[in-house]
């Protein structure tokens, strides 16, 4: 595997461990199914509580035992995950990084009693419910309400999210919405089976095939007030829980993209064309070189913000930087591994295309590119360019 810098040289014993037993879970348990389903426009769901027994779900985490691992197993963790398929890194990031991070950070010690066990393990799962149909990438107009229950005891929600990652599955969605009575964003733990909640799949996707999404449509929905979020209030609350999965996402990108190099070069050296392997051309070559220098640099990136998260300086503009980079290079990367593959790399034998077709949705969520140029923007300028 691609490690032109050894990084691997810089790793403890149990950041090997769990890159190893990601590594493998996706040899043995993703690869041989993931083409398939990405055809038929579904999750392997029988992997989700394999997921938590190997222990991939909020492993930094510390609440309520949670292991508590470093930031670079967790970013290794994504990386491997995401070289077999963005769906199972999205898996792990939303339940780890959008539903157990803020229930861990913000909850009440009941909530977390109530869900972390559960969702470690994968018996449960979570969804994290922000965008809405007329609201993306300003999430702060969300209209979704929640007004304070007429007897005085709880809460009554009202409002529809879309793009929901997992909805369609999950047993709990964090919902965020305007609590009415101060205007301000809060966040709610909403069961998906309580009255007036429906969710819906999005069917029509042809990217992210290997992922459930969907829509959650809250009708006069009734929370009891022990269902909130106690500990944050405002944007914080959302976007302190994206800085965790663009983190993720940033090093999932690099994964995604070793694997595009890694059956490129394969390709490349087994292929025959005018009487020998297609590696021999200086152009097929620059290729390689590029991809690898390419990946090699938002490697690095990944592994510098890991070391600056573990002490507690990381920035979110940081992160910003390297979830732009690294997808953006990702999303190039595998379109040059597919055209290396020539017409077998517009099949699903092969992986690229697939990759590819995944990082036009992960080049769109947790923030769009655009979004995180005007993050740095603003970071570097101090003017906000947003409106
Ligand atoms: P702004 O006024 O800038 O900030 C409000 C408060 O929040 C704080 N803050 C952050 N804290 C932690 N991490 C961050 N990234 C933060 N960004 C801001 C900020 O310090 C402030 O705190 P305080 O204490 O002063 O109140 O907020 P804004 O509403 O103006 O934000 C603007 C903008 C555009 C940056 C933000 O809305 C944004 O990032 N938009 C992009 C939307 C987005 O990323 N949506 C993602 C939806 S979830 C998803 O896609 C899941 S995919 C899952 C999968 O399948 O993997
Ligand atoms: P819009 O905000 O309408 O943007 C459209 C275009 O306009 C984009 O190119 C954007 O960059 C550009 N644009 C917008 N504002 C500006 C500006 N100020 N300056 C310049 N250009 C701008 N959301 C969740 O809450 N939970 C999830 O689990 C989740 N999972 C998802 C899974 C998938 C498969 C997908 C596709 C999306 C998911 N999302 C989820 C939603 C995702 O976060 C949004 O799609 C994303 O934030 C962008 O919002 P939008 O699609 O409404 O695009």
């Amino acid at each position: 595997m691609l490690d032109y810098v050894d990084l691997e040289a810089d790793l403890d014993a149990e950041e090997r461990l769990i890159r190893d037993t990601a590594r493998e879970f996706v040899e043995e348990e993703v690869k041989p199914v993931i083409a398939d389903h990405y055809e038929a426009g579904t999750f392997p769901t029988e992997l989700i509580a394999k997921m938590g027994e190997l222990g991939f779900y909020g492993p930094t985490l510390e609440a309520q035992g949670l292991p508590g691992v470093s930031e670079t197993a967790y970013g290794l963790l994504m990386q491997e995950l995401e070289a077999g398929d963005s769906g199972i890194r999205s898996m792990a990031s939303v339940q780890g990084a959008l539903v157990m991070y803020p229930i861990a950070e913000y909850g009440s010690p009941a909530q977390r009693e109530r869900w972390l066990p559960a969702l470690e393990d994968g018996e449960a799962v979570g969804c994290f419910g922000l965008t809405e149909p007329e609201h993306g990438s300003n999430p702060a107009a969300m209209e979704t309400t929640a007004e304070p229950a007429r007897d005085g005891d709880g809460y009554v929600l009202d409002g529809e999210k879309t793009w929901i990652t997992n909805a369609p599955i999950a047993d709990v969605a964090v919902v965020w919405a305007r609590e009415q009575s101060d205007g301000e964003i809060r966040g709610f733990l909403v069961e998906t089976d309580r009255e007036g909640v429906s969710t819906l799949h999005i069917e029509d996707k042809l990217s992210m095939r290997a992922s459930v999404s969907g829509r959650i449509e809250l009708q006069n929905v009734s929370v009891p007030a022990e269902n909130r979020l106690p500990g944050v209030s405002g944007m914080k609350g959302p976007l302190s829980c994206l800085t965790q999965a663009r983190y993720g996402i940033a090093w999932g990108a690099v994964g995604a993209a070793r694997d595009c190099f890694e059956t490129a070069r394969t390709y490349a050296t087994d292929r025959e064309q005018f009487g020998g392997p297609i590696a021999r051309f200086q152009l097929q070559q620059e290729n390689l070189a590029e991809m690898a220098t390419q990946i090699t640099t938002s490697q690095l990136l990944a592994h510098r913000l890991a070391a600056l998260k573990q002490r507690g300086d990381l920035r979110p503009q940081q992160v910003s930087m390297a979830k732009r980079n690294n997808v953006r290079m990702a999303r190039e990367q595998a379109r040059v591994a597919r055209e290396m593959l020539g017409g077998n790399g517009i099949t699903t034998d092969y992986p690229p295309m697939r990759h590819l077709a995944n990082m036009e949705t992960v080049y769109t969520y947790e923030g769009t590119h655009d979004i995180h140029s005007l993050i740095l923007g603003e970071d570097l300028t101090g003017i906000a360019a947003f409106d």
